[in-house]
């Protein structure tokens, strides 16, 4: 019996060394160390033998047995090694190849256009003052000129929340009353970025959800020929100085007078098409001179003091910049919208 457990060991050996890949080697440890192997029957059946030769053939039988598995471990982890040295021979790697490009990301066209708008307005005097979006009633409307059950309360659908007099704003405009407040009585030359909100249909043209730039001046001696060349060398730097404009009279409780402007339509030059309902002029912002009772409501008494505001809509400077002819893609978040930008 010790005899044929040597012998054992040298045929699994042997055996061992010649098993070249993964399939072979456990080929080998089920027929030499698997549960029906020669070397486990003999382990197993150790109490079948006469009580005096157990001893010595179960230890040189568990002696085999460690012998094996140590072997066998050895040649899975020379194997290993061989198939990576292989692998690296037959295709080296090149470590001068690029590396996979880092997606960088960019900024939103809105973004775009704001930072724009900043820009222009920076260079002719304006600084940037921010105003909250959650506003009250009061704010939003009454010190605006627009008392409860007033008519031009239907400009604005608004969103109410729980708390009475606390509505989302609907225009940056209550932001006037907010810088007249923290200014008087010093002159005021401030545009008012940000979020509005309204409660209507989303269209092609429409969001709930939109920005707004409201632009103020309050001084001495302030025109409406200080509001038209403002507005006017606006347009020229946004649009370029060939594009067309006009002034339309309007209507705003806050301002007296007031105007709407528009350009003339940069999609089909001024011919008509769709996006300007085919009057070849596309209106790009509301303004006027600031209303007495507003001044009033700021600090400023308007027998001294005048201004003028404006109040646009990046979103749709930039569908006009870009020919983009549905508002609802600057929120839908598509890659292949926004990458062009
Ligand atoms: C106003 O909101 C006035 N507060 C503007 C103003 C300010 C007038 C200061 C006089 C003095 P209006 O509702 O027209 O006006 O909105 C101004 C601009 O906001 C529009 O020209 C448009 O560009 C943008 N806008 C309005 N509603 C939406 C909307 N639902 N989705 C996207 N943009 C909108």
């Amino acid at each position: 019996m010790l005899n044929q457990l040597d012998q054992l060991e040298r045929e699994a050996l042997a055996q061992l060394a010649e098993a070249g890949d993964a399939a072979a080697l456990e080929a080998w440890r089920v027929t030499y160390l698997g549960k029906k192997s020669r070397l486990m029957t003999i382990l197993g059946d150790l109490g079948k033998l006469p009580p005096a030769e157990r001893p010595a053939i179960g230890r040189r039988g568990n002696e085999v047995k460690r012998a094996l598995e140590a072997a066998y471990a050895e040649r899975v982890a020379a194997l290993k090694q061989e198939e990576l040295e292989r692998s690296l021979t037959a295709a080296p790697l090149d470590v001068t190849l690029p590396g996979r490009p880092v997606e960088i990301g960019r900024l939103h066209p809105v973004t775009q256009t704001l930072r724009e708008i900043y820009a222009v307005c920076a260079e002719m005097g304006f600084q940037v003052y921010r105003s909250r979006e959650v506003e009250t009633d009061e704010m939003n409307f009454q010190l605006l000129n627009i008392p409860p059950h007033h008519p031009a309360r239907d400009m604005w659908s608004t969103f109410y929340t729980t708390v009475p007099g606390v509505i989302l704003r609907t225009h940056t405009s209550p932001g006037q009353i907010r810088v007249m407040r923290a200014y008087c009585p010093e002159p005021i030359r401030v545009i008012l970025p940000g979020m509005c909100y309204r409660y209507e249909q989303i269209t092609a043209r429409s969001e709930i959800q939109f920005t707004q730039v409201e632009g103020l001046a309050v001084g001495r001696h302030i025109t409406m020929a200080d509001l038209k060349g403002t507005l006017v060398e606006f347009a020229r730097r946004m649009f370029g100085a060939d594009r067309r404009y006009r002034f339309r009279a309007s209507y705003f409780p806050f301002t007296e007078p007031s105007a709407e402007m528009d350009i003339e339509c940069v999609i089909c030059d001024g011919k008509g098409c769709p996006v300007c309902k085919y009057t070849g002029w596309v209106e790009i912002l509301g303004a006027g001179m600031v209303h007495p009772v507003v001044l009033r409501n700021g600090g400023y008494d308007p027998d001294v003091y005048s201004g003028y505001a404006w109040g646009m809509g990046p979103q749709r400077i930039t569908m006009l910049r870009y020919q983009i002819n549905d508002i609802r893609y600057f929120w839908e978040n598509d890659l292949r919208f926004l990458e062009q930008f």
